[in-house]
């Protein structure tokens, strides 16, 4: 990557893809044209940073690569796949929580930040772990959560002692509102309810208050207005960055800053979108930049959920000195009507959310691509075909053109490089995911659900989904432990979805990935490129271009399982194909109709 863009800064490129350096003709100041800082490259108009280069793979340890036997994913099992990742051609890790911690939420509940989780190894092992990375020459960014704790965290054991506790202010503690009916004789402070169901506010029986968890009860909130947890949180960062780490991607950081007052939620409120737009969340997130940020060669990705794209570039404005990039889930959540309620996938209305980006964000900001992750069911099972093996194959090389050739920082979640699917769930029992749990024990218990409405819901769209074992090869347990059990069940079809075949078989959809990567390296248009979708109604094709100046690609994506002959729109030609996802096409050169194949993915330059 860096070799390429030195190559690519020498005069002569610059010219010819419109790359200004400092040092050429600045830029006619337009709106949204930033003004570079000393020494900084402008390319296509945006600021050159090898953290919008780069592609990103997430690894949730805890279904990687065991290497004990003891059928946990750990930290020398992900040693032992660099390989495996350097040659997919990924950039940067992002390793989900390795910290110490109970497991109340598989590790965003934390218990010890500078510890290493005792299942996932020693600190030893994330060091080697770390050099392998750098060796390989790819980079590693770790999951920063806090804005919770365990409870079983130090701070809080101190905290929940007494009123008067050093550490009382580290959490959120409120007295309950009197009610001689209600257990304790209290009710909560307010009606805000858990992500995981059920109220917000625990009751602690020996200092007799509430304290808030957005998340699980065993998820206390920081205090973030104390000004000693910040600092706390910095020099827990600077512990990681200064073992040569390189960012972080941080947990529900927009939710740092709570409402003033914690009034009761309104009837028809959105509570994520109020808890995520605190009064004093920008001025915690500059001031964590310029403590922390500022002073490494870093990239933040904050997941931010409750901000919607109007609201983006408070946190991603180079001007604003607050976070690199965030996660949005306007696209990847698209349809959402809370829980596990889906609409189905409507091309048009998807479409519309990645126009809407390229047209709200400006050249100071930058957008991340990704369609999966820890959190969400299996991408192909989600929006592509898996009715046959074929057409599984198919659908999971389309939606990763899509996710690699769309604008911003590119994501992979571990396994969707190899087309995993959703697991074949049953019973209640078998899901191990806090949020499934609680929901079986609240809504249903309550009647509002029956538990065949939760085990079909958390099926299609539960997290567990994402959290089965990886799947390396057909030997027992699919390779991911040499033990006789694993801590989510491995998926069945691991014989027909491997690494290791997948690896051998050229046109696999590992494979696949590879070539869209080294593809998307070849080009900055695919990077700092302009995105314009050319048939934004169509139901069935996404058609969009990427292109810096006189560089432009069309990729053509045939999002349903039928042929379709696509007559491309104002006479566009379809000129020099640079790969499919089927080893060849029959349209011409130049040809301005397509045959398209079902699920077929098509990238031309043009
Ligand atoms: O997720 C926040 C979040 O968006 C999810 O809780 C989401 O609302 C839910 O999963 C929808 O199914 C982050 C982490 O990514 C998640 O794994 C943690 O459980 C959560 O925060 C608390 O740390
Ligand atoms: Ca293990």
């Amino acid at each position: 990557m860096l070799t390429f863009f030195k190559l690519a800064l020498s005069a002569a490129f610059a010219a010819a893809i419109g790359v200004s350096s400092h040092a050429q003709s600045p830029e006619p100041a337009t709106a949204d044209a930033i003004r570079p800082a000393q020494g900084v490259t402008l390319i296509n108009g945006y600021s050159q940073h090898w953290w919008k280069e780069a592609v990103v793979y997430q690894i949730y340890p805890r279904s990687f690569q065991d290497s004990n036997g003891d059928g946990i994913g750990d930290l020398n099992g992900i040693t032992r796949r660099l390989d495996y990742l350097k040659s997919l051609g990924v950039d940067v890790i992002w390793l989900s929580p390795h910290f110490d911690s109970p497991n109340a939420d598989n590790g965003y509940d934390i218990r010890d930040y500078r510890k290493v989780m005792t299942e996932f190894g020693i600190m030893a092992d994330f060091d080697r772990m770390l050099a392998g990375i750098k060796k390989r020459h790819m980079r590693l960014i770790i999951d920063l959560v806090v804005n919770h704790t365990s409870d079983e965290h130090k701070w809080f054991e101190e905290s929940r002692k007494s009123r008067t506790n050093p550490y009382r202010d580290y959490y959120i503690w409120r007295d309950g509102k009197p009610n001689p009916n209600a257990p304790n004789g209290f009710d909560p402070p307010n009606n805000y309810t858990s992500f995981f169901s059920g109220s917000a506010w625990q009751w602690d029986e020996t200092t007799r208050q509430f304290y808030l968890h957005l998340f699980a009860v065993k998820q206390p909130d920081l205090n973030w207005e104390n000004p000693k947890v910040r600092q706390e949180v910095y020099s827990l960062m600077r512990f990681w960055l200064d073992k040569g780490v390189d960012g972080f991607r941080m947990d529900v950081i927009p939710l740092i800053s709570k409402p003033t007052g914690l009034p009761d939620l309104t009837p028809g409120q959105d509570a994520v979108k109020l808890w995520a737009n605190g009064p004093r969340r920008d001025e915690f997130l500059q001031e964590m930049n310029r403590e922390v940020l500022a002073k490494y060669d870093d990239m933040s990705v904050g997941e931010a959920i409750g901000i919607d794209l109007a609201g983006t570039d408070n946190l991603v404005g180079e001007d604003r000195h607050e976070l690199s990039q965030i996660f949005n889930f306007d696209a990847a959540r698209i349809g959402s009507m809370g829980g596990y309620n889906y609409r189905p996938l409507h091309l048009p209305e998807l479409k519309a959310v990645y126009t809407a980006h390229a047209t709200v964000l400006g050249k100071q900001d930058w957008d991340t691509s990704f369609l999966g992750n820890h959190d969400m069911s299996r991408v192909v099972s989600r929006w592509g075909d898996t009715s046959t093996p074929g057409l599984r194959a198919m659908s999971a090389k389309l939606l990763q053109t899509m996710v690699l050739t769309l604008r911003g920082t590119a994501y992979l979640y571990q396994g969707d490089e190899l087309g995993m699917t959703n697991y074949p769930w049953t019973k209640v029992s078998e899901f191990n995911d806090i949020e499934v749990q609680n929901r079986f024990k609240t809504e249903v218990a309550q009647g509002k659900l029956t538990e065949q409405q939760l085990i079909a819901g958390a099926a299609a769209y539960g997290r567990d989904n994402a959290r089965t074992p990886m799947q390396w090869d057909t030997t027992r347990n699919a390779g991911f432990t040499t033990g006789n059990h694993t801590w989510e069940p491995v998926n069945p079809n691991y014989l027909q979805i491997n690494a290791a075949d997948q690896v051998k078989d050229p046109d696999s959809v590992y494979h696949y990935n590879q070539k869209v990567i080294a593809l998307r390296r070849s080009d900055p248009a695919f990077i700092y490129g302009d995105y314009q979708d050319l048939d934004p109604t169509n139901e069935q094709v996404f058609l969009y271009t990427r292109s810096i100046g006189a560089s432009s690609y069309l990729v053509i994506l045939n999002f349903s399982s039928q042929p379709i002959d696509y007559t491309l729109p104002q006479g566009i030609q379809a000129k020099d194909l640079k790969l499919g996802n089927y080893r060849d096409s029959s349209d011409p050169a130049g040809a301005t109709t397509l045959h398209l194949r079902p699920r077929e993915a098509r990238i031309y330059k043009n």
